[in-house]
């Protein structure tokens, strides 16, 4: 029985953010999902995301192919994340590649390619733009 974790914000929910869990969760048994907390999205990029933490925690735990979901307080938590789960395997977008090497001493580490041409930013800008 393998368990997989991931984490994002998964504001705006997008077909990208479906790719990526319905293929991380391929790779296990059971996929638990660490949403961005509100507070870290703030810290990291000075904005709130449009959806509250709980609404997003609530479209991520709809989905039929996530088991198990969680707040993310903190980046430099992973490690603690990944033990208390007991995961397997950390999968991430391609975006983040390499980033999370320094976590592969407690898991495995791999990274899927993003979907292209679609992000929560651009959403955002093409919902501004319509007039
Ligand atoms: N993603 C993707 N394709 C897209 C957009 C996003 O595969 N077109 C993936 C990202 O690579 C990531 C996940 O969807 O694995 C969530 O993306 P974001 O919501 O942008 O998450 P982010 O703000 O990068 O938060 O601890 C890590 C952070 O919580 C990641």
């Amino acid at each position: 029985m393998k368990r997989i974790i991931t984490f994002g914000t998964f504001d705006v929910f997008h077909v990208g953010h479906v790719n990526i869990l319905e293929r991380a969760a391929q790779f296990g048994d059971y996929l638990i999902v660490g949403v961005s907390s509100d507070a870290l999205n703030f810290s990291k990029k000075g904005r709130y995301p449009v959806y509250s933490q709980n609404d997003r925690c609530k479209i991520i735990s709809s989905l039929s192919f996530v088991d198990e979901v969680f707040i993310e307080e903190s980046l430099e938590l992973k490690k603690e994340y990944i033990t208390q789960h007991n995961a397997d395997i950390l999968i991430m977008g391609d975006d983040w590649a390499g980033r999370f090497d320094w976590v592969s001493d407690v898991c495995e580490v791999k990274y899927l390619p993003r979907t292209p041409s679609i992000s929560t930013t651009e959403i955002i800008e093409v919902v501004k733009s319509i007039k």
